[in-house]
């Protein structure tokens, strides 16, 4: 029998934690260790070829069954020596279902019934030289708040949570993280879209705090040092629209268009961050001339929002006005400001590119004037995408010709609207081709296709009805395209019952879907299948998604030409079980089951 020192080291940590009260119950017959502990993180790979058992007693009697797929027994090897048990001679194949029920007797004749259960990983990945880019959504609105602060107790520092997190993204082929507004809100609580001094990332005592709700600007920074070190760059989110006061000092008298004057919460002057990193900080102040106009005054109340004297709302695709004090990016003050700032980010504290908020109602000559200012003053190749809200292919090109400027990627609203229709089962799969954003035939990759944001699935006041059904069906057609960039929503990945699923989903995009998307000529009836041919120089990687839409629980099987004749194809996602493999001209009959929680699957090719 092999001597394993972790294990010795193990059965040291679990008396020790019985000595302090732990859950082991002296005498009680039991595993008290297993080196199936180690795969239940790795997963279980073909390579596996012998199973340890240490039991509290020693055993009288042993019965072990391991059952592949559910129904061919296996020849294996029982060993038993004392209160240790060794099953070897596995031979375990790649991407399959195993069932290993162990019972066994004591001395006494006490029975004891363990089972385990395990799909096999494959035996390799492909290394491709360059992976598909992947970004997180690394925050939600009740991020560290109320029940969930309480269920994720890590993720009250949020910067501190990141860092260390950071090894996890890279293994899942996370790319990119956008972050939520770093800088000082106009309370601590505050998400960071009431923005208050753009300037202090949680460095100033300002708004009634140093720290923002996401921890200190050296947190911060040590979490982006964190971050690049796993080749994972970082994206602020931008909030160039509005600030929102904090108090009392922030009211100023402020004459309006059409000669009243009220109090307003329009003075932002001195701003610590500002003063300490703006080198023109003196020659103006974040007061009513800064602004556009407010909806709100001290002792009128709401008015609706109005114009500050000689001022006009600035040329948007929107409305100007969305809230709070709204900026003038007419003031040459204010541009030059935001310009440096934006510059600063990049090039002072190490961000990788912007998430910018509510760009539908900012200045749209300023906001391509302002991307191509921070492209062209850093060296790196500047990641942009905009929170357009708009909610049609045809307006989002329209946004897109507006602003004019190549950098700019957007959000896609309408895939979105298209997910909400598959989640409800309404949606006609044949149209999956040419829906949203990504399938324009222009302006395909300028998309930022997403399931849900911290807008769109909030537990109170959502803007819209979060994805509750068919969420993997969407998050595979995301993540299998070959056009635009996937967002992945942080509260899918860690906080809801699909993780382990989102996960092997991200590892398929990580290692498999490459090459050229190929649509099928069969999709309709409930079924959507989509091809990626795979690399020449990487004949294992390529995939064969198919999502459904049905609920009879039956499997459809749709017969699709790959790029891979003869080969066996497993489905990652594990909806189906048995492996299919195509003829010499790479056609199969690939499948996919009609039902809402396992109506997904991703087939690879085997290694
Ligand atoms: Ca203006
Ligand atoms: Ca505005
Ligand atoms: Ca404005």
């Amino acid at each position: 029998m092999k001597v394993n020192r972790k294990i010795f080291s193990l059965v040291v940590v679990l008396l020790l934690l019985t000595f302090v009260g732990g859950c082991f119950q002296p005498g009680e017959f039991a595993v008290i260790d297993s080196n199936m502990a180690n795969y239940k993180e790795e997963g279980v790979t073909p390579k596996v070829d012998e199973i340890n058992l240490e039991f509290s007693r020693d055993l009288a009697d042993v019965g072990v069954i391991l059952l592949e797929n559910q129904e061919t027994t296996k020849d294996i090897k029982v060993t038993q020596s004392g209160n240790q048990l060794v099953i070897s001679d596995l031979d375990l194949q790649p991407i399959t279902n195993y069932e290993l029920k162990v019972s066994v007797l004591d001395e006494a004749g006490n029975k004891l019934v363990n089972q385990y259960q395990f799909v096999t990983e494959p035996t390799s990945y492909p290394q491709v030289e360059q992976i598909n880019d992947t970004i997180l959504q690394s925050f939600y609105w009740e991020i560290g708040t109320g029940d969930y602060a309480q269920k994720y107790p890590e993720e009250k520092n949020l910067w501190k949570l990141l860092g260390k997190r950071a090894p996890d993204f890279s293994d899942l082929g996370v790319t990119a993280l956008w972050v939520p507004p770093a800088n000082k809100a106009h309370n601590k609580e505050d998400e960071g879209y009431a923005a208050y001094d753009l300037w202090d990332l949680g460095e100033f005592e300002q708004a009634g705090s140093t720290e923002t709700k996401y921890g200190s600007k050296e947190e911060l920074e040590q979490a982006i040092a964190d971050l690049h070190q796993q080749d994972i760059e970082v994206y602020y989110d931008g909030v160039l629209n509005q600030r929102i006061a904090h108090g009392e000092n922030n009211i100023e008298e402020a004459p309006l268009k059409g000669g009243e004057t009220i109090k307003s919460y329009s003075n932002f002057s001195p701003l610590k961050g500002r003063q300490k990193y703006y080198s023109r900080a003196d020659e103006f102040k974040w007061n009513w001339k800064a602004f556009d106009g407010v909806d709100y005054g001290v002792e009128r109340g709401a008015m609706g929002s109005k114009n500050f004297k000689g001022k006009s709302w600035d040329d948007t695709y929107g409305k100007d006005y969305l809230m709070a004090a709204d900026v003038d990016y007419e003031n040459e003050n204010v541009q030059h400001e935001i310009k440096e700032w934006g510059s600063w980010l990049v090039n002072d504290i190490g961000f990788d590119g912007y998430r910018l908020d509510a760009v539908k109602h900012i200045d749209s000559n300023y906001l391509s004037e302002w991307l191509t200012h921070v492209q062209e003053n850093s060296e790196k190749d500047i990641f942009f995408v905009g929170e357009a809200w708009i909610e049609s292919t045809m307006g989002l090109r329209f946004f897109i010709n507006g602003i004019g400027n190549d950098n700019l990627k957007l959000f896609d609203f309408p895939l979105r609207n298209a997910f909400t229709e598959l989640s409800y089962g309404s949606l006609n799969m044949s149209a999956l081709d040419s829906m949203g954003l990504v399938n324009d035939p222009m302006y395909g990759d300028r998309a930022v296709m997403f399931v849900d944001n911290h807008d769109t699935s909030r537990d109170a006041g959502s803007h819209k009805t979060p994805i509750m059904h068919r969420q993997m069906q969407a998050y595979t057609y995301m993540l299998t395209r070959e056009q635009g960039s996937p967002m992945v929503f942080w509260k899918d990945l860690y906080n809801s019952d699909n993780q382990e699923n989102l996960k092997r989903l991200l590892k398929v995009r990580k290692n498999y879907a490459y090459g050229a998307g190929r649509e099928v000529d069969n999709n309709g009836d409930g079924v959507y299948s989509y091809v990626r041919e795979g690399l020449e120089e990487h004949p294992n990687t390529g995939l064969v998604a198919m999502i459904s839409v049905g609920t009879s629980g039956k499997v459809a099987t749709r017969k699709i030409k790959t790029n891979h004749p003869n080969t066996t194809f497993y489905d990652y996602a594990r909806n189906i079980k048995e492996p299919i493999t195509t003829d010499e001209n790479g056609y199969a009959e690939f499948k996919v089951r009609q039902a809402k929680d396992s109506g997904w699957s991703t087939w690879v090719p085997s290694n």
